[in-house]
């Protein structure tokens, strides 16, 4: 006689829960802070429920045909030469398809529409952030007020954010994942990125490729202040801050590598360090 064993299907059961519960991860994808992200977050929701449209179909027609079909259910029509059916053709041919257009219409429209290059419109003033990922912790310029700091980005909200990005090392990935897209922080290359917050918060920021030894420890904070006042008190705060990065050694100082750095403040900025931090991986004289 067969007999289920139950001792075999509750370890089974208990192993796969094990997976959902260590899992220490709070969806920040699927909690969105900003517009870019709220369209990220639909888009992942809309292909997520087409493809539902095929897997539940095929689950549930699984099962059903091998209870039907089963040798062992004798009152089924038995047709040993049964070959071609237009009906099924029409069906397993059509609703790929359509799928696939409108998938293909989908993603056409939004990676147009949520090109990390196109500069998201507003009423509000926009604000400059020039990145550079340092080993191992992010160096972030405001170049309208000669400020930089070590680990910490601030804005306010709806206003949007335009990020300059470059790499002073090895390829690193740029990402703040309350409020949308990742861009490469990449060496001798800017690429850029648009952002806005609309709601205040603090968000985590992180290096989301990985670069060495002290990649897990690359992270940022991200503080989006709901007032515009809020942030000109803190612009002020780091402009009297006693650390610079005016001259080549002091950056030499900054980028050596270094890991789980703490935030930090600087008040005056090279001219053109960004532009510097790129040139000199086209020309070697340059080298910082
Ligand atoms: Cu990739």
């Amino acid at each position: 006689m067969k007999y289920i064993n139950f001792n075999n299907y509750l370890k089974k059961i208990f192993l796969i829960s094990v997976v959902f519960l260590l899992n220490g991860c709070d969806s920040v994808l699927l909690n969105p802070h900003g517009l870019v992200a709220i369209k990220e977050r639909s888009l992942i929701l809309t292909v997520f429920i087409i493809m539902l449209l095929v897997i539940v179909p095929v689950i549930f027609m699984t099962i059903y045909f091998s209870i039907k079909y089963k040798a062992s259910n004798q009152n089924q029509i038995y047709k040993p030469n049964w070959s071609d059916s237009k009906k099924i053709e029409i069906t397993v041919w059509t609703i790929p398809i359509l799928i696939i257009f409108f998938l293909a219409f989908l993603s056409w429209n939004s990676s147009h529409e949520l090109d990390p290059k196109k500069p998201i419109e507003s009423k509000n003033s926009s604000i400059k952030i020039d990145v550079i990922a340092l080993d191992w912790k992010w160096l972030f310029i405001y170049p309208e007020y000669n400020i930089a700091t070590i680990n910490e980005i601030v804005f306010p909200i709806n206003h949007p954010v335009i990020f300059r990005i470059t790499s002073n090392s090895v390829m690193n990935s740029f990402f703040i994942p309350s409020l949308g897209s990742q861009v490469y922080a990449m060496p001798g290359m800017t690429t850029q990125l648009n952002l806005i917050s609309n709601y205040s918060g603090k968000y985590k920021g992180i290096s989301s490729n990985y670069s060495g030894k002290g990649f897990s420890n690359m992270k940022f904070t991200v503080l989006c202040v709901s007032k515009n006042k809020e942030f000109m008190r803190w612009v002020k705060k780091i402009q009297n801050s006693n650390k610079k990065i005016n001259t080549k050694k002091n950056f030499k100082i900054i980028s050596d590598p270094s890991e789980n750095n703490f935030i930090e403040y600087f008040s005056d900025v090279k001219k053109n360090l960004f532009d510097e931090i790129i040139h000199q991986f086209h020309d070697k004289t340059k080298k910082i």
